[in-house]
């Protein structure tokens, strides 16, 4: 990791989706002791609090049109945004602890600012790659890669004043088992790699993480990891909003994140998804915060 000092940035965010108790993900990782973890790996840490929330809208309020709580995700991921930026301005490393995925909309309009070329690794269960037009629910965490790439919503995709923040050739999607028509339809479109669970098994992390590393090392001038737990099996990580069983292990996810540790070129991340309400004994931050440690360098030797 080329930063020395990581900010830790809190988005209590659960207006992406309809599920209560996400928002208490930030202070269930921080519970499960990311600052001592990361600190014992000699980074300074600063822990820059929390990204103000807007209101849930009343099912009455809802617009028409299919997307909840518009107003106050975009007004958060411009907050966001700006938080990320700042953060980046001063050298330190931006690590975001979700909140659902639709914090990664703002996230990634903040680094974005920074970086021409920025690579992303979508490590996730699904997909996020819906528009209002394509999406079953409604529920913005489906939709965080698609605004990204510039499709969908304005309200979305013009976080920070530009669209779009990332390119489809600079995406790499792994643990996807869950796809709707219109995310199959788009990653052919645009021909974002996947490497879905037929490839982790067939292929094995190591593999798939070698490959990942080459073809975004070159390709990028930074690569963001947007970890969603629920990219990991429920078994792993029961705490979760929109579990998928079949998913990756937690031997297979530190194997990935030793790797992503050993290329150096990991240069931003968020931890997603991580609901306390639904876990077991704050499991599922626990095995975010193991995670980050091996993201970050972790050994036992
Ligand atoms: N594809 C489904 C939808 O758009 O409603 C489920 C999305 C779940 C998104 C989670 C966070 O990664
Ligand atoms: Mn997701
Ligand atoms: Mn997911
Ligand atoms: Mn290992």
């Amino acid at each position: 990791m080329a930063a020395e000092k990581i900010n830790i940035i809190g988005v209590p965010m659960d207006l992406g989706q309809t599920r209560r108790g996400v928002d208490m993900g930030p202070s269930a990782i921080r519970y499960a002791g990311v600052v001592e973890r990361l600190e014992n790996l000699h980074f300074t840490i600063e822990d820059s609090g929390d990204i103000k929330i807007g209101k849930r809208e009343k099912a009455m309020e809802e617009p028409l049109y299919n997307l909840k709580n518009l107003k106050a995700v975009s007004e958060a991921s411009e907050l966001l945004a700006s938080k990320v930026d700042e953060v980046i301005k001063t050298g330190a490393f931006p690590l975001v602890l979700g909140g659902d995925h639709s914090i990664a909309i703002g996230t990634l309009a903040g680094l974005a600012k920074n970086y021409k070329n920025l690579g992303v690794i979508w490590y996730d269960a699904h997909g996020d790659l819906n528009t209002a037009d394509t999406s079953p629910s409604g529920n913005i965490h489906g939709m965080p890669l698609a605004a990204s790439l510039g499709i969908g919503d304005e309200s979305l995709t013009g976080i920070a004043g530009f669209s779009p923040k990332i390119k489809p050739e600079n995406v790499v999607i792994i643990g996807a088992r869950s796809l709707d028509e219109g995310e199959r339809e788009l990653i052919k479109e645009k021909g974002i790699r996947v490497y879905t669970m037929h490839e982790v098994d067939r292929l094995g992390m190591t593999r798939i993480m070698e490959e990942t590393i080459e073809y975004l090392k070159d390709r990028t001038d930074g690569v963001h990891l947007s970890l969603d737990l629920d990219g990991l099996d429920p078994h792993d990580a029961p705490g979760v909003g929109t579990p998928v069983i079949g998913g990756i292990s937690y031997r297979e996810s530190h194997l990935a994140m030793e790797m992503l540790a050993e290329s150096e070129m990991i240069t931003s991340a968020e931890f997603v998804e991580v609901n306390p309400i639904l876990d077991e004994r704050n499991k599922t931050a626990s095995v975010a915060v193991a995670l980050m440690g091996s993201l970050f360098g972790e050994k036992l030797l």
